[in-house]
């Protein structure tokens, strides 16, 4: 058997939060445990869609995932969250809803320049040339984590080490 808890990856756009929060749910789901991964694609196109990227909306979408979140760890799941939640105080807010052990803030580094190269869907390439507004990191803040849990640097990492470092952190906090 294993604990739940909720990963919950802070950080910019294509600093490789959904790419980890998969990785790490094909690991568990291997080992035969509960595992869900929240991302835009779930959340953003439905119970979310209402809501865009003013610094109002990005607050109740971080507030509304963390409440689902607390669903899933209540029914015995390890959720992972894939959101750039930019904002400390949210993630603050996020944080009181789980016991001490069930919140880990997985803070995503990468520098905001690899981002920029790496620009999987060519949103930076937009931003840049105004289509998008506030968009994070260019025209709407990002908040570095004051006191993550984990800050795995993805641009200095293989996706297998990044995993591991997160594995071994559940094996540590005996969650695993
Ligand atoms: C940032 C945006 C924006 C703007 C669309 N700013 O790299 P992606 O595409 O797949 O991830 C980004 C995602 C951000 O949504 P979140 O729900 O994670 O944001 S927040 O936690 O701040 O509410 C990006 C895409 O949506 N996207 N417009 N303006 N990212």
């Amino acid at each position: 058997g294993h604990k739940s808890c909720v990963l919950w990856f802070t950080g910019l756009s294509g600093s490789g939060k959904s790419t980890l929060a998969n990785a790490i749910d094909a690991y568990l789901f291997e080992k035969g445990f509960q595992s869900y991964v929240l991302d835009g694609d779930n959340i953003r196109h439905g119970l979310n869609k209402d809501l865009g990227f003013t610094i109002s909306d990005r607050k109740e979408n971080i507030r509304r995932i963390g409440e689902v979140a607390k669903l899933f760890v209540d029914s015995g799941t390890i959720v992972s969250t894939a959101f750039i939640s930019p904002f400390e105080e949210d993630r603050m807010e996020v944080r009181k809803l789980f016991s001490k052990d069930e919140f880990i803030e997985v803070y995503v580094y990468c520098p905001f320049e690899i981002c920029v190269k790496r620009d999987p869907k060519s949103l930076y390439k937009k931003a840049i040339n105004g289509e998008i507004k506030h968009f994070t990191g260019l025209t709407s803040p990002y908040e570095e984590p004051k006191n993550p849990d984990i800050i795995i640097d993805t641009n200095s990492h293989s996706l297998e080490k990044c995993v591991q470092i997160i594995i071994n952190h559940l094996k540590f906090k005996k969650i695993l």
